[in-house]
């Protein structure tokens, strides 16, 4: 049973990228809250699987940010469905969605569905360039966005995304002050203890990605940086 109100910490895995055995275990044993799979280019059934039988081998939960259709593969314990609130190609709001419902939308488990509001505000990030996303927003329009999707739309999570790039945590923090029921995930640029602890002091749930394939032993410290030893 997977309680997302317990995670403080997770690793991001990308199915697109290579990580040894020695290393998935380190990160597997970690001590971290779960795995959250997903990528934003390469990512496809094959590659995915492949991660999920590997991340198996070990009791954390094991969860897939889907990002295409083709890509969704079964016998993960969850399943998050991100919805870029500021994407200007609009199919990424509601328009690929729409399209794998038509497919899938009969065998979907909803129980094991949470949706997430992405804000995302890294120009650079590969996802903002996919999705057009607009990052240039004043803390006014991050809030409205955080306002949004919190209480409008009523998403489980809104998801400050900086990808490759460490963010404002004052912006984190304004964002925080807004929310009523969301969870708030906070994930980019996180490359040491110090910056995955000063992250956690206004987002909920911290996201760890990239520092794993680059520096294994800072990514590993940034676990009790969060949770506390
Ligand atoms: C990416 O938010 C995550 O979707 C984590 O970002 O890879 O920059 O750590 P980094």
């Amino acid at each position: 049973m997977i309680n997302m109100e317990e995670w403080r910490h997770v690793f991001k895995l990308d199915p697109d990228k290579e990580i040894s055995d020695e290393h998935l275990d380190k990160i597997c044993e970690s001590g971290t809250d779960a795995i959250i799979v997903g990528g934003t280019s390469g990512v496809s059934f094959d590659n995915t699987i492949d991660l999920l039988a590997r991340v198996r081998r070990y009791l954390i939960p094991c969860i897939l940010e889907v990002s295409n259709v083709q890509a969704v593969v079964p016998g993960f314990d969850y399943y998050l469905v991100p919805i870029v609130l500021n994407a200007e190609k609009s199919e990424w709001i509601f328009q690929r969605h729409v399209e794998g419902l038509m497919e899938y939308g009969s065998l979907v488990k909803w129980n094991e569905v949470a949706t997430e509001g992405y804000i995302i505000l890294n120009p650079e990030a590969e996802a903002a360039r996919l999705t057009g996303a607009k990052t240039s927003l004043d803390t006014e329009e991050i809030k409205a966005y955080g306002r949004l999707a919190d209480q409008m739309l009523k998403l489980p999570i809104v998801y400050l995304e900086y990808s490759g790039a460490y963010g404002d945590p004052e912006i984190v923090r304004q964002l925080k002050s807004v929310l009523h029921q969301a969870r708030l995930f906070y994930g980019g640029g996180i490359r040491s203890a110090d910056q995955a602890q000063e992250m956690s002091n206004w987002a909920d749930t911290v996201v760890v990605g990239n520092v794993i394939y680059e520096d294994i032993g800072q990514a590993l410290k940034t676990v009790a940086a969060v949770k506390g030893s």
